[in-house]
C-alpha cells in the first residue's frame, strides 16, 4: 500500500466506493465520473503506478477481471472498450493503475 494513494485507501476499504467484483489480487468500482453508462475500474489490490510497472500475471487477472465485469454488466456482447491512460500525454490523472472498462453506448473514434 502506498500511504498517500487514492486507490490504495478504496482497497483498503477507507474511502467508500461501488465495488462490482472483487478477488484476492483485483478490485472492481465504478467510476465516480462516469463517462459512458458502464463506466468501471479494475484495478490490482497491489500498488503499481501505471501498466508498464505490473507483472504479466497481475496484467492478466486486470484483463480477464475487466471481461468479466463487461459480463455482469450485460455489455460483452454489445461491446466495450478497455482503456489504460498511462502518463501525462495518456491522461493518467490517478497514479494507481487502473482498466476503465466503457460500453453501453456506441464508442467513436479516435479517442480525444
Ligand atoms: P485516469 O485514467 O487516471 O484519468 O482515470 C482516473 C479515474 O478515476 C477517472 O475516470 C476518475 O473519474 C476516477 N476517480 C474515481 O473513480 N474516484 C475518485 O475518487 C477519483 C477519481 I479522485
Amino acid at each position: 500500500m502506498s500511504a498517500d494513494c487514492l486507490f490504495c485507501r478504496v482497497v483498503a476499504k477507507r474511502i467508500p466506493a461501488r465495488i462490482v467484483l472483487e478477488t484476492d489480487a483485483v478490485l472492481a468500482f465504478h467510476d465516480i465520473n462516469p463517462q459512458a453508462p458502464t463506466h468501471v475500474l479494475v484495478i490490482p489490490k497491489e500498488h503499481f503506478r501505471a501498466i508498464g510497472d505490473v507483472d504479466p500475471v497481475t496484467a492478466g487477472q486486470i484483463l480477464a477481471t475487466a471481461h468479466e465485469v463487461a459480463k455482469y454488466e450485460g455489455i460483452d456482447e454489445s461491446g466495450y472498450r478497455l482503456v489504460f491512460n498511462t502518463n501525462e500525454d495518456g491522461g493518467q490523472t490517478v497514479y494507481h493503475v487502473h482498466c476503465h472498462v466503457l460500453g453501453g453506448r456506441h464508442m467513436t473514434w479516435p479517442p480525444g
